[in-house]
């Protein structure tokens, strides 16, 4: 096996990157090709993602990387759940963004008809008022699915994009609600309930298959070979980074730490229990048939929206260096609030909802910014503990360890704190988890990288030596 070069899409919320992976038995290496800003974009119909403006990011970071190297092939992954509405080959408007407030309206339309439990013994998944089952119940009230023929999820999207073939893959199809948890096919009888059109969903495709080759004016527009195909990888941006998480024995929970925190572990079969149910657990499709049971905390969204509305207030940015070093300085008792309150949830500055939650809750405020940076990185803390407890308990492994990824991995004051809070070690890293998780699979296919996702991570820890945080303090009891 000789080593293989792969170009990553990866695109988050608030930024999107193409990355370029030379992979081998013994080699994985990532440098970036193009980095480019994301975020909502807010329109009297709603909040939107400007997809054409993706693309154009996309096609340009694709030509940086045929610039220096011959790319073997593309994998795409990106945030779950959202996803654009066609008619034929007519893309029906921009994909509204999963913090569109219609969603509240959707969660409406779809318990009137199901209620949760019962959709929850169907796709074993938590409730998020975004989930795409609600967004295509107001979709359908709106008269929207009396035209449309296809629903595309956002990598599938660009997939399309590069090669015109329409595909769902499946460990981002399991976060529509509308696949079978068990059977991990389209729930066509839940459709039916939901009356959604079965015609809108296309065929699954699996991580390591072939979607289809670039279309000719791609290949002309990006310098790429004109045979170079598209390949499914865990294109749910958390599928990819579970990938990439070196669990290297048993007894690692993971926390995915990006716009969101996404805390579990990875089990063999989903967990349906009403004491899963009960506490929010998801069972999300992972690569290889794993299913990646966890619950949605949220991440850093918390500290950037504040920091960028900072940074809109000074006319400058604001260092976020210097903010964490101040944060960890702060002494003395530290408001700890529910990170996963609603209220959260929404673009915009924290710092006053943080307030107006302390003020109800009889706690002191935050006041300086120190402050406030330290108070959200103490919630995300506590909540990150809290759920890999939950995880543990529910699932019934015994977590030892647990492994940070993605851009949170990088936060020491996080890391350390999450390990205070949970008594258990914290192994941070790799950072870019998400587009090595997107490699690997391309470069298995490829036939660069032998096997099982175990030897994969193998790959990751040897290639990316993690950081060990050691808890500092006793375990809290209970
Ligand atoms: C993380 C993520 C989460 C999903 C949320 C919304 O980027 O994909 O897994 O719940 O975004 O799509």
């Amino acid at each position: 096996m000789s080593s293989v070069s792969v170009a990553a899409v990866d695109l988050g919320a608030t930024s999107g990157r193409v990355m370029v992976g030379r992979v081998g038995p013994d080699t994985l290496e990532l440098s970036q090709a193009g980095r480019f800003p994301n975020g909502p974009l807010a329109t009297p119909d709603g909040l939107h993602w400007n997809v054409q403006q993706l693309y154009a990011h996309v096609v340009e970071g694709l030509r940086s990387a045929a610039a220096t190297e011959t790319i073997a092939s593309i994998g795409i992954d990106s945030w779950a759940v959202d996803y654009a509405l066609l008619r034929g080959d007519r893309v029906l408007g921009e994909p509204f963004h999963y913090r569109d407030d219609r969603t509240a309206h959707g969660v409406e339309l779809v318990h009137a008809d199901e209620p949760f439990s019962l959709l929850y013994a169907r796709n074993g998944l938590q409730f998020l008022p975004f989930n795409t089952l609600y967004q295509l119940a107001v979709e359908r009230e709106v008269g929207m699915l009396d035209v449309a023929n296809r629903m595309l999820l956002i990598p599938d999207l660009i997939a399309w994009y590069l090669t015109g073939a329409t595909v769902a893959e499946s460990t981002n199809a399991s976060t529509t609600g509308l696949l079978d948890v068990t059977t991990k096919e389209w729930d066509g009888e839940l459709i039916d309930r939901l009356r959604l059109p079965r015609s809108l969903f296309p065929r699954l495709v699996q991580p390591g298959q072939t979607i289809g080759t670039i279309l000719p004016h791609v290949a002309t527009g990006t310098g790429l070979a004109g045979t170079t195909p598209v390949v499914a990888v865990g294109s749910h941006d958390t599928a990819s980074a579970v990938v990439a998480t070196p669990m290297m024995e048993p007894g690692g929970a993971y926390i995915s730490c990006g716009t969101w925190g996404l805390v579990g572990v990875e089990t063999e079969t989903p967990v349906l229990t009403t004491a899963a149910r009960e506490a929010n657990f998801t069972n999300e499709g992972g690569v290889d048939g794993r299913t990646r049971f966890l619950h949605n905390v949220m991440g850093l969204w918390l500290l950037n929206e504040t920091v960028a509305a900072w940074s809109r207030e000074d006319g400058a940015p604001v260092d976020l260096v210097s903010l964490l070093k101040a944060a960890t300085d702060v002494t003395g008792e530290i408001a700890v609030f529910d990170a996963n309150d609603p209220r959260f949830s929404p673009p915009g500055d924290m710092s006053p909802r943080i307030a107006a939650y302390c003020e109800e809750h009889g706690m002191q405020a935050p006041q300086t910014r120190a402050e406030i940076a330290r108070s959200i990185v103490e919630s995300l803390a506590s909540a990150f503990a809290d759920a890999v407890r939950t995880a543990a308990s529910l699932s019934g492994q015994d977590v030892r360890r647990i492994h940070m990824v993605g851009g949170g991995s990088q936060g020491e004051l996080l890391c350390q704190r999450t390990a205070d809070l949970s008594g258990l070690p914290v192994v941070a890293g790799p950072v870019e988890a998400t587009a090595i998780g997107n490699v690997l699979v391309q470069a298995r296919a490829l036939g660069a990288v032998g096997g099982t996702l175990e030897s994969m991570r193998d790959l990751v820890a040897r290639a990316f030596s993690p950081r060990t945080y050691t808890p500092r303090t006793a375990a809290p009891k209970g």
